[in-house]
This record gives structure tokens, sequence and C-alpha cells, in this order.
């Protein structure tokens, strides 16, 4: 067999998509007997209740006037360097480019040049915005191109991504390999809530999750479920928090829908909001991949969303959901409207996206596949 890996993972601790995956991922790795570290300025979410065999390091720097930014990431720095000096590390994996792909080079660099054990190899993940917003912003994107080119290894949730990437690059860009997203499907199913996963027939229930961030548009998405619902039961829950919140509320106010708009904040039973609803609905302007529409999927919910990004690839349109053009506001009007109409149809869609869910998108096989890659770096030193 095979030997354990040490595995250093560093991400966001908010509730977005990289804090998710990285946080599943570092379950399953530990449950599979490699030794693994979380550095991380919180917890994340998906760690709070149970972190398995993780350890977890909150990284915070002190308060100290000269570091007008907060120093979070040179105590993530230092305490990579305490872990591999008192346990050595082979890996260390970085969702997010910055500040992790650059708080992971700088470490390893440093260990480097310290002669001792064998420096980790870096893998960077890029998830979406780190790059089509953050390495965009010029005051970024200098930095954040050193960190992807120091990189031992770099990974891209989905090809549109990995294309949007080496598009921003431009001549001589790294490679990038796809590594998609994954659901746990024995955690996210139709019967999450303890029924059998059948739907009682009545009007559609729609559900919508997000970080409620300016590119998620989600008051568009309200105001688009009030045109189409108008003069029917159709409920939609929303989940989640961030800065469009309130304001989405007092659309839905304004809107007259106060009575079938329940807004719940965040919540960590997310299987169980979801299972019971026909329908998941997403607006964004952008989604390199959308992982909420897959753990949605997986409880068996068709997906009624835009045509942006990595969302293609994950919802089959006509098989497991429905896309629509991002700024063709009636064409999702029409198509939510045939929901509401025969909430069986989203349901059918369901089906089809738990099923491929599972098969394309199982957890176990997409952390394999990370585990195969660290291995294959930690063989040889000089790929
Ligand atoms: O930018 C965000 O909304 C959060 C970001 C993150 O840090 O989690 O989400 C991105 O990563 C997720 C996990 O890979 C993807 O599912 C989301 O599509 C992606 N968000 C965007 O591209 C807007």
């Amino acid at each position: 067999m095979s030997r354990p890996l040490r595995v250093g993972v560093l991400c966001h601790p908010t509730v977005g998509g990289s804090g998710v995956v990285a946080s599943e991922c570092a379950l399953s790795l530990a449950a599979r007997g490699h030794r693994v570290h979380v550095f991380s300025p919180g917890v994340p979410p998906r760690l709070a209740r149970d972190a398995g065999g993780v350890v977890l390091h909150r990284v915070r720097g002190f308060d100290y006037p000269l570091f007008d930014a907060g120093g979070d990431d040179y105590a993530a720095a230092s305490a990579v360097l305490r872990v591999l000096a008192d346990d050595g590390l082979d890996v260390l994996h970085a969702h997010y480019a910055l500040p992790h792909a650059l708080t992971a080079v700088v470490a390893r660099d440093a260990w480097k040049n310290g002669g001792e054990r064998a420096a980790p190899r870096v893998v960077v993940t890029l998830h979406g915005t780190d790059v089509t917003l953050v390495a965009a912003e010029p005051s970024y994107a200098p930095l954040v191109r050193h960190a992807l080119r120091a990189a031992d290894a770099l990974t891209a949730v989905s090809d549109d991504l990995a294309r949007r990437t080496r598009a921003w690059w431009g001549t001589s860009a790294p490679a990038i390999d796809t590594i998609p997203n994954f659901v746990d499907s024995a955690v996210f199913r139709p019967d999450a809530t303890g029924d059998a996963g059948d739907r009682a027939p009545g009007p559609l229930r729609a559900v919508h999750a997000s970080n409620f961030r300016e590119l998620k548009r989600v008051p568009r998405l309200v105001e688009l479920f009030a045109r189409a619902s108008r003069g029917t039961h159709a409920e939609l829950l929303l989940v989640g928090d961030g800065p469009e919140r309130a304001r989405c509320e007092a659309l839905a106010r304004e809107l007259g829908l106060a009575d079938r708009a329940r807004f719940v904040g965040e919540r960590d039973d997310l299987p169980a909001l979801l299972a019971p609803r026909d329908a998941f609905l997403l607006t964004s302007a952008e989604e390199s991949f959308g992982l909420s529409a897959l753990e949605a999927a997986a409880c068996g919910l068709g997906v009624l969303a835009t045509r942006v990004g990595g969302l293609p690839e994950v919802v089959r349109h006509g098989e497991t959901g429905l896309l629509v053009d991002p700024d063709d506001a009636d064409a999702f009007v029409t198509a939510l409207r045939g929901w509401i109409a025969d909430p069986a149809v989203p349901r059918e869609l369901g089906r089809a996206g738990r099923a491929r869910a599972r098969t394309v998108y199982d957890r176990d096989a997409g952390v394999r596949r990370y585990e195969d890659l660290y291995r294959r770096l930690a063989a040889d030193p000089d790929s």
C-alpha cells in the first residue's frame, strides 16, 4: 500500500465555493488516511461541525499598526513553516490564487532555502473570480502571474476557466489541468429531509443559494421570479447572505412577494433545504463552475440558470435543466413559467441531474484526481 501523504491546504474561510471544495477535499483525504493540515484565518463552514481527522490552523495576524491590511497571510506562511519543521509536508494546495498561492510559494521557497528536508510541491486550484476579477485588476495582475508561474501544478475547476486563464495569460501560459468540483451525493440527496424523496404535488417550490454578491444578480432573480409567478402560488426560498441581501428583501416586499419569497440567511443544513424543492434558480453574470447548482442537482432539482462560464459543463440544457442567455430576461421568465405550470418538468430534469452528479461529479473520484496529482508531484521532485 502507498504511504499516506502529508498535505497542507490553504483556503478562504467564507461560505464561497472555494472554501467548500477545499474543506470537502481535506475531509475526504483525511478519511482516506492522509495527514491533512488546513490553514485559514477562520473555520471554513464545512469543517465547523466536524473537522474529522483534519488539523485546523487558524492563522491570524496580530494587531500591529504598520500592517494596515492585517497580517493573516504572514501568519499563514509562518504556520506552514512550523508544520514543515514539525511534521513535513509533501504538498501545499492553495485554493484561490490570492493570497493563498503566494503564501504557498513563499513558504515553499523559504523552506527550500533552509536546505533541510524536501520542500513541499505547490498545487494551485483556480476557482473563478481569482482570475476573472482579482487577476484582471491591474494592481494585482503581476503578483497573480508570479504566484501561478511559481506553482508546481495549476488546476482549474472547469474547462471554461482553464480557457479563460490561458486567454488572460496570453502567450506561454503554463499548463492548466481541469479538475472539476464534485459533490457528496450521499449527503446531497433527494431524501435529505428524511422523506422518500417524492415531492408532494402542488405549486412550484424554487430555491436559490449564493453569497449575494453583485455578480450573482440576485435582485434580477427576484424580479424575474415576480414576473413569472404573478398570480400563482409558486414559492421562492433564498439561502445565504451578502452585500445585496437587504436590497433583495426590500425588492421582494415591493414586488408583492412577501408571502411567497423567504430569506433564511446562511445555513449549514443546505441538503435539507434543497431536497424538498423542485427547481434551483441562478442568474449569475459569471460562474466558473456553479457548485450550488451541482449540489441542487444532486438533490434532484432541475436547474434554471444563465449560460455563462462553466455552467454549461455542469447543467446540461434540456437534460438536467435549462440555460438561457444572461441578458435574455424574457427567456428566463418563459422557462420559469413553463416550470410553474408543470412542476413535474423540473423534477424529471432533476432525476437526470442527480444521476449525472453521481457519475460525472462523484466526490471520491474528484478527490482521487487531486490525490493522483499529489502523488505524481511528490514522487518526482523535478516534474
Ligand atoms: O466568487 C465567488 O462567488 C466565490 C468563489 C469562491 O471563492 O468560492 O466562487 C467560485 O468558486 C466556486 C467553487 O469552485 C465556483 O463554484 C463558483 O462558480 C465560482 N464563482 C464564480 O466564478 C463567480
